[in-house]
């Protein structure tokens, strides 16, 4: 492979570089609270109406939400027409966790004495999760403290947020780190052994802790060992398709499907965690996406089939920097650990035209409507904007990119692009649903003993979330979910086990009229070409 830019774009690299000392030197601009409305009213997906529709059954009925998802959460049930003997289960257990990213709630549920499974439809860590890079936030510093980081999240949601949950989020952070950091995560530290800490967009502090660009990941394997270690059993490669209730209205269990065989297997439960994560798989607005390839929303689904609420459905995160160039890795996330680096955004003039950490969604807009006035650097998939990562080994000296952002330079190395010598062209990527399940401080669902963790559920965030609280909330509501479900299913006594609510929902939605041959959950997204 040679070097992939075209002489166009390195014309434009060439005034890029002509205004980066002047760039370096001057402090980029913060925009007003009125710009920012205006920026996102006029730009923000979230803002094109045409792209949502009206849920016509169910709890949330007469709200709007994508319209991919609308037609999910009304599909056909799997289990539509099988035959199921739910008086005989495969499994039997005191807390089913769905979702690999579960695993600080099976750690805790097995730690207060619970028999846990883990039931995931990939591999356990095939999960956003262990996609996310740039870091985790969490106010242990002298300087900083749970309530500053409160309004952060509280500023950054649009106040949307439910206080108790960012309450929880935030005092249990430095916990949470000392968890992580105990069971064994290789945090970034100095050579005094503290934590190395950064910005993020919004963040008042610097209170970012990362393991390099592979915060998510660093994580997940120390998870994945400790239940390991405890011998939580896995099922792996099996989807939950139904959520299973008792005849007094709890959750009970989940119906599985075994995704190699198609077999169908009960299991029982006295509480039931959801841990699924997020939606990018659906490709709302067509964006491209961050997301592992099972993040299908399918955690919505069941738990709104089941009876739960949801809540800020139709608020999506739209990462601002995705690769936008090479083709080959369009929509891959760039960390925002960049920007917190110092990387600006950079228009084709080589001018600096928004401050770099804006919060996501403002500075998703921001991008969107530079390159919607003409001012994109032209690439075959779509026009982006540079992202002038150079900046980096400048301000920090050389060898700091390298080090600090060791994955990002890997991932355009393979396709002869130097990220510490030209900018990288982005643009951004589906990445987040700030909204999900609603639940209460205790991690339930309305549904009883049904427990939502992690971008499943919704609320924390409000109508957009920060870098690095994603990483926090599943291991603050995974945890929680977890400690709950440990104390709970000590008081559970289950009645016959029923799919009622299932037959239910189908009759309510033949009575609203809906007539579709799409079944959910949806489990993998469908690539294949349609003709
Ligand atoms: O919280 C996130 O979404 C995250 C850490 C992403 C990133 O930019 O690295």
């Amino acid at each position: 492979m040679s070097f992939p830019y075209t002489e166009e774009m390195m014309e434009s690299v060439k005034k890029v570089e002509a205004t980066r000392a002047a760039r370096m030197a001057a402090e980029p601009r913060r925009m007003t609270a009125e710009e920012k409305d205006a920026l996102l009213e006029q730009y923000h997906p979230d803002y094109n109406l045409s792209s949502f529709a009206e849920i016509i059954v169910g709890p949330n009925k007469g709200e709007k939400a994508p319209k991919e998802l609308v037609e999910l959460l009304q599909a056909k049930s799997r289990v539509q027409g099988m035959t199921l003997d739910l008086a005989h289960p495969d499994y039997d257990v005191d807390v089913l966790v769905i979702g690999g990213s579960g695993a600080s709630a099976a750690i805790e549920a097995h730690e207060a004495g619970a028999n846990v499974m883990i039931v995931t439809k990939l591999r356990i860590g095939d999960a956003n999760t262990m996609m996310a890079e740039g870091g985790i936030q969490a106010a242990d510093k002298e300087n900083d403290s749970p309530a500053q980081h409160y309004l952060d999240v509280m500023g950054g949601g649009h106040f949307a947020n439910v206080p108790e949950l960012v309450e929880k989020l935030v005092m249990d952070g430095p916990e949470c780190i000392k968890w992580l950091n105990d069971l064994g995560v290789l945090f970034d530290k100095d050579k005094d052994g503290n934590m190395i800490t950064t910005h993020g967009g919004g963040t008042s502090r610097k209170r970012m802790h990362a393991a390099a660009d592979y915060s998510g990941a660093e994580i997940m394997r120390v998870l994945r060992d400790e239940v390991q270690n405890r011998k939580i059993p896995v099922v792996d490669f099996t989807s939950a398709i139904e959520i299973i209730k008792d005849t007094e209205g709890k959750a009970a269990g989940a119906v599985l499907q075994n995704m190699e065989t198609g077999e169908i297997l009960i299991a029982r439960a006295k509480c039931v965690i959801i841990a699924t994560g997020g939606a990018g798989r659906l490709h709302y607005q067509g964006f491209p996406t961050s997301n592992h390839y099972g993040a299908t929303a399918d955690g919505l689904v069941l738990a709104y089939r089941a009876g739960a609420r949801l809540l800020y459905q139709d608020t999506l995160q739209y990462h601002p920097t995705g690769v936008a160039f090479p083709s080959q890795i369009y929509g891959a996330l760039v960390t925002e650990k960049v920007r917190s680096m110092g990387a600006q955004f950079v228009n084709v003039n080589g001018e600096a035209f928004m401050h770099p950490l804006e919060t996501r969604d403002v500075a998703a807009s921001g991008v969107i409507r530079e390159v919607a006035r003409g001012n994109g650097i032209h690439t075959p998939l779509r026009d982006g904007i540079w992202l002038d990562s150079p900046m980096i080994d400048a301000i920090h000296g050389e060898g700091t990119l390298e080090k600090r952002l060791p994955g990002m330079l890997r991932m355009y190395l393979r396709y002869d692009i130097d990220m510490r010598k030209v900018p990288i062209v982005i643009y951004p990527t589906l990445h987040y649903q700030n909204g999900g399940v609603r639940v209460s401080v205790n991690g339930m669902s309305d549904v009883e003993n049904l427990y939502v963790a992690g971008e499943a559920a919704g609320g924390v965030h409000g109508r957009n979330r920060l870098m690095g609280n994603s990483l926090l909330d599943v291991i603050v509501f995974g945890r929680n979910a977890g400690q709950e479900a440990g104390k709970q299913f000590k008081n559970v006594t289950l009645s016959d086990l029923t799919l009622e609510h299932v037959d239910s929902f189908e009759k309510e939605c033949e009575a609203a009229g809906i007539h579709t041959d799409e079944v959910s959950p949806k489990i993998l997204p469908d690539y294949r070409r349609k003709k």
